[in-house]
């Protein structure tokens, strides 16, 4: 499906003699200002300020974009491919309270805004559109494809997934009709036994090289056939169950490749998706929480020079649980115990009814809160092998003190794509007191998840074209292959090894505004508002 027209207006220009505009790039100076951090030997911290010369480079012209999903067929594949094709048509649809227009609202890119500065005539601030700091490709313009187990066409996917508006559907559904999914891999040891009536679209045989063949092939055509710049490969596929990771098969790029070529059991259709990508020099997400990037796949990535991000998309329960537990913990009171329960009715909740399944969506949920934890050693004591077994009560492993945390996931057909989340809070306050906190979220999961696919493949063309060059460097380079930038939709964010997770999603937020503004060589715009408490 094609849009009609790649857009290139941009709206913000930078004054200053440290950005500079050229019909190719924007290129921005941008003082990276840090703190070294030591401990000395008498317990004293010595802090070290830092400033290290950076420059940014991006290439200024949006590349013609191609999304292709592994699980076009599923709930998020179909309303994805609806909500642009409702968009770019303009197809305004009927609800039982009234016409409702198309929109991209949850979609941080297209429906948030960032405070750029101030006026200096009225002393107000002024946002714009997070979409204009740079050229982002529009989410109109994005080219739609992919691949599905199952053949329906969209238009019947879209009516299985019982998530759109029926005067949507009888609208959009010639045109859903012209997508069809591409033949896919299945290898039902990694999804549960009750997806197996929908596989009915499979790339014929065993052979892992031939199918990771096969996979280069589509996405080589789909390039050529749209003539397209960039590809983005996308797993909003069911829910795997984890790989194990064994030495020699999977631990590094060249096993990895090696253990395709003689079909190993454990290389998972995921992960052999993400090769194929990589090999073929376009980006991989991973939506779903399964361990797709096993080692051999982030070696293949820093080897090719290709771009990976995942895992997992945090629509609902779990970003709130991102904003939640940091706010309890920055404000001193000790969350004790934190229960997440939710049921749902899609063919997700389907899927993860079985435990291996639902194993990986408890893994990706549960690690959430443990940056946070870690931050407040006043509060969660950090593990001490030397510690007394009194000490030690509370201590969950090397982890050290850590609020009990459980994450339950039941399937409830009757809710359909309605999921229902309950959490409590449960805390220590003042004196020994308590405090419990009970949060009741209702969602339309796939409203929710489908703008951060948008979110993640608009901002992994865009990091594409972004380079950087350090100081004292002859050439400019492009980004690390871990995104590690896209953790805001990320539940378990995929990092550079050997760096830290950060799941605060103020943190997360943060960092995407400040390295926005650093590609136009803007200091991140604090919080200080220094002009409003001084004379
Ligand atoms: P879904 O079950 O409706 O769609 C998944 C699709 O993947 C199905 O059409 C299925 O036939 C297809 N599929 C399975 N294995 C495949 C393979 N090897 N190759 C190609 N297609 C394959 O699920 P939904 O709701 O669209 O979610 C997709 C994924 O995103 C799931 O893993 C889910 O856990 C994850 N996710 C969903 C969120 C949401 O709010 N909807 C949020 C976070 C993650
Ligand atoms: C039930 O937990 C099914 C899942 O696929 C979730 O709907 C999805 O992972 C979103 O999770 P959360 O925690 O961000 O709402």
């Amino acid at each position: 499906i094609h849009p009609t027209a790649v857009r290139t207006e941009h709206a913000i220009t930078v004054d200053s003699e440290r950005t500079v505009y050229t019909p190719e790039h924007i290129t921005a100076k941008f003082d990276y200002r840090a703190a070294h951090v030591v401990r000395t030997p008498e317990g004293q911290i010595k802090v070290t300020p830092t400033v290290t010369p950076y420059e940014f480079r991006t290439a200024r012209k949006v590349q013609k974009t191609g999304l292709m999903m592994i699980g076009i067929g599923g709930n998020n594949g179909t309303t994805l491919c609806a909500t642009i094709l409702a968009n770019r048509h303009n197809i305004s649809w009927n609800t039982k309270s009234g016409v409702q227009s198309p929109n991209y609202i949850g979609s941080l890119l297209r429906a948030s805004t960032v405070r750029l500065g101030t006026d200096p005539a009225t002393q107000k601030d002024v946002y714009v559109p997070i979409s204009d700091m740079l050229p982002m490709v529009h989410p109109n313009d994005l080219v739609l494809g992919g691949w599905d187990i199952s053949g329906a066409p969209l238009d019947a996917a879209m009516r299985r997934a019982e998530v759109l508006d029926y005067d949507l559907q009888r609208q959009i559904k010639p045109l859903m009709a012209l997508i069809k999914p591409l033949p896919s891999i299945y290898y039902p040891d990694f999804i549960a036994a009750n997806q197996s009536e929908r596989a009915d679209n499979l790339i014929p045989g065993n052979d892992k090289q031939a199918h990771l063949d096969h996979i280069r092939a589509d996405i080589r055509a789909f390039k050529q056939t749209n003539d397209l710049d960039r590809v983005v490969v996308f797993w909003t596929a069911n829910t795997e169950r984890y790989s194990d990771i064994i030495p020699g098969v999977n631990d590094t790029a060249d096993n990895l490749l090696a253990a395709i070529k003689s079909s190993h059991s454990e290389v998972s259709p995921s992960t052999l998706f993400a090769v194929a990508a990589l090999l073929e020099n376009a980006p991989f997400v991973n939506g779903a929480p399964q361990n797709t990037f096993v080692p051999g796949v982030i070696q293949l990535a820093e080897r090719v020079g290709g771009f990976i991000g995942g895992d997992d998309l945090k629509s609902g329960q779990t970003k709130l649980k991102s904003v939640l537990a940091e706010f309890l913990v920055n404000a001193g009171i000790k969350p004790l115990s934190i229960a997440s329960y939710n049921h749902l009715g899609n063919n997700d909740g389907h899927n993860l009814s079985a435990e291996a399944q639902f194993k990986s969506k408890e893994i990706s949920k549960s690690s959430v809160v443990d940056d946070m934890v870690d931050s407040n050693r006043l509060l969660y004591k950090a593990y001490d092998p030397n510690a007394t077994k009194e000490e030690a009560k509370n201590f969950k492993g090397k982890k050290g003190e850590h609020p009990d945390h459980l994450v339950v996931i039941k399937y409830m057909p009757a809710v359909g794509d309605s999921k229902r989340a309950i959490d409590e809070y449960y805390s220590e306050i003042l004196g020994g007191g308590r405090s419990t906190i009970n949060i009741f979220n209702e969602c339309e999961d796939s409203l929710l998840a489908t703008p951060l696919i948008l979110d993640l493949t608009i901002l992994t063309e865009l990091l594409t074209r972004v380079q950087y060059r350090a100081p004292g460097a002859a050439d400019f380079k492009q980004l690390h292959p871990v995104l590690s930038l896209l953790s805001y939709m990320l539940k378990a964010p995929l990092v550079k090894p050997g760096t830290d997770v950060v799941n605060s999603l103020n943190r997360q937020r943060n960092a995407l505004d400040q390295f926005l503004k650093a590609c136009l060589g803007l200091d991140h715009q604090n919080d200080l508002l220094l002009e409003t408490r001084i004379w």
